[in-house]
């Protein structure tokens, strides 16, 4: 079966997270993802957090699959002829260097269009045009630039970034959509185009409810879905919300059995409005279905510290895959806290191809995450990342370079 993007061919001049997220995506759906490194070094993140002396790292190995690696020091004259027959045989330049570097290189977008007017140029960068464009960016700041930090957390506490690489992997997502869709219109107009995804703006359109909730409160001086409500105060501007629900149903994170020695003992409960009965019955408060301190959503929002604990005194006797069990007999949203070593270890994930276990020729096997993105018709076959170089010699041929060309560009040090 062919694969959606049969055809497509991706210079990837990606490094570290966020750009190589990108390109990754781009080869599961079945681009001709080539990347080029420099000789002797490759992408940083082949030696960071080695966990086997002398293999790629986890950090390169799960974010580099399905492509193809060719050394070019774009800095050598030479090494400056093979990138452009690159550029004038590929679709999409991808690029995530720090602002300027692509100019300081000599490939300014006039003349990327120069080589090839249908190339498409995609970056990531920190910033959008402004006061920060030529700023270097990484996943963190880009949590604290974009509203996730400020807004997560607890009340009582310094602001507080999450596991979810939200900058690096979200920007990546961002800019793959940008690209497909590039190439989608250059199909009517035969053009390329310039594609940027900055990492403030990936964050703040992940973080677009708090910004709802930002002018609400200034509307209305409160949010009573917050549990800085009724007994808090609010400030300013949007307060972190602890493990609040960021929509219109009240939900909270509860203790289950082993909380007192498991970290991850726990479970998050909705108070859906629509199974408000079914929770009372379950939770044993019967006379909460129609006493008016109770019985609505306006009613309980005042309440709602008090609901979550007598939920969770329900939810304590049991474990949390039991309450699962349970609460979805009953339609009641919820979610155990799941570990990465259950998720791991989950068969079901297997299954879909979403955990997926990986040989590779030095490190040997292990786990990653499959693509997130299924397509009925253009499967994702994960297949191992390149080791660096490994790919040269067989990008040199298909350029049209000579045995003898190549091992002279190799001498020279340009390959
Ligand atoms: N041959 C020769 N030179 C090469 C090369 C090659 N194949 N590949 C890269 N280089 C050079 C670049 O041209 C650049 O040189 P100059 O500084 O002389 O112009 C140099 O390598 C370093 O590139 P860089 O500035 O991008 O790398 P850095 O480690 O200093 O910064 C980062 C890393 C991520 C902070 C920066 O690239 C950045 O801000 N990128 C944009 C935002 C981003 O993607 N951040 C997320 C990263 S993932 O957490």
């Amino acid at each position: 079966m062919g694969k959606a993007l049969d055809g497509v061919r991706i210079l990837d001049f990606t490094h570290v997270q966020s750009g190589p997220t990108c390109t990754q995506l781009l080869a599961w759906f079945g681009a001709d993802v080539i990347k080029v490194e420099r000789a002797g070094a490759g992408d940083i993140t082949r030696e960071q957090l080695r966990d086997v002396p002398g293999a790629d790292s986890l950090y390169f190995t799960m974010l580099n699959h399905n492509k193809r690696s060719v050394t070019i020091d774009t800095k050598n004259p030479e090494g400056k002829l093979v990138l452009e027959a690159l550029i004038q045989k590929c679709d999409v330049l991808v690029e995530n260097f720090a602002p300027g570097a692509l100019d300081r290189m000599g490939f300014t977008w006039e003349r990327i269009q120069e080589l090839n007017p249908r190339m498409i140029v995609a970056s990531v960068k920190g910033f959008g045009p402004g006061p920060y464009e030529d700023c270097k960016v990484y996943e963190n700041v880009a949590q604290c630039v974009g509203g996730a930090a400020s807004t997560t957390g607890f009340d009582d506490g310094p602001p507080v970034v999450t596991g979810a690489q939200i900058g690096d992997s979200g920007t990546g997502l961002h800019l793959a959509l940008g690209i497909v869709t590039a190439l989608y219109q250059r199909t009517m107009t035969g053009r390329g185009q310039k594609v940027l995804a900055a990492m403030q703006d990936g964050v703040l359109n992940l973080c677009r409810v708090k910004l709802r909730d930002q002018q609400r409160l200034e509307r209305t001086g409160v949010m009573k879905e917050y549990p800085q409500y009724p007994n808090g105060t609010f400030g300013e501007a949007v307060p972190r919300a602890g493990n609040a629900s960021g929509g219109g149903q009240p939900g909270w994170i509860l203790k289950c059995k082993g909380w007192e020695h498991d970290p991850n003992a726990y479970i998050y409960f909705i108070t859906q409005a629509p199974v408000w009965v079914k929770i009372c019955n379950v939770i044993g408060r019967e006379e909460w279905a129609t006493h008016p301190d109770y019985a609505t959503p306006d009613a309980r929002l005042p309440r709602l510290k008090e609901i979550f604990a007598e939920v969770e005194r329900w939810t304590m006797t049991k474990t949390k895959f039991e309450a699962m069990e349970v609460l979805n007999e009953h339609d009641i949203p919820c979610g155990p806290i799941l570990s990465m070593k259950e998720i791991a270890e989950d068969e079901s994930l297997r299954k879909t191809g979403t955990v997926v276990e990986v040989d590779h020729p030095v490190r040997g096997k292990y786990l990653t995450v499959g693509n997130p993105i299924k397509l009925s018709d253009s499967p994702t076959d994960v297949k191992r990342s390149p080791l660096l170089g490994e790919h040269t010699d067989e990008v040199m041929a298909e350029l049209g370079y000579s045995r003898e060309q190549i091992d002279a560009l190799r001498t020279a040090g340009a390959i």
